[in-house]
């Protein structure tokens, strides 16, 4: 399956680091910086590099902790499935800036904007925010919605 990222990051008050994304797959929702896998990278070296290309922020693979997986499949659009690997970090460097593919803001955990985000974003995501690692696949149907999910239980790498 294709491989791509996610990346969230926390400032020193709590807040998570959500993007606007302006443009290409997931327009007009917020969401962590990400992307797809270019040749040669690890997912941890691709989680980086989307992190500095969409928000200007640097954080280095290795800082970046492994919160599992998502498998994403999309009833008729193939061609769109992909695992979606999770990340996090505490620690960065340098302040963030509104890109061309993205509009950064700090959101306050309790303030998440989950009505504007990828449906399946609560099901997940607040079990990362509790410090736990996740894997899931998430099935959507042709109208855009979730049609069947299910955790996926076993050892996280
Ligand atoms: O490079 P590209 O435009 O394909 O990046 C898509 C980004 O969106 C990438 O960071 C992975 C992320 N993403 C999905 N599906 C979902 C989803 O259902 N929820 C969240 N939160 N992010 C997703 O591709």
């Amino acid at each position: 399956m294709r491989q791509s990222t996610l990346v969230f990051v926390f400032n020193p008050k709590n807040q998570i680091l959500l993007a606007m994304k302006k443009r290409g797959f997931g327009k007009d929702k917020w969401n962590g910086a990400g992307g797809k896998l270019e040749p040669g990278e690890t997912i941890a070296q691709a989680a980086s590099r989307e992190l500095f290309e969409e928000t200007s922020v640097r954080i280095g693979p290795a800082a970046l902790e492994s919160r599992g997986v998502l498998h994403f499949h999309f009833d008729g659009n193939p061609d769109w499935d992909q695992d979606v690997n999770v990340f996090v970090s505490y620690g960065y460097d340098g302040e963030f800036e509104e890109t061309e593919e993205m509009k950064p803001q700090w959101f306050d955990i309790g303030d998440i904007p989950y009505d504007a985000m990828w449906e399946d974003d609560p099901y997940w995501l607040p079990r990362v925010l509790e410090g736990e690692s996740v894997e899931f696949e998430f099935f959507f149907g042709r109208d855009g919605h979730i049609e069947e999910y299910a955790e996926v239980y076993g050892e996280i790498g």
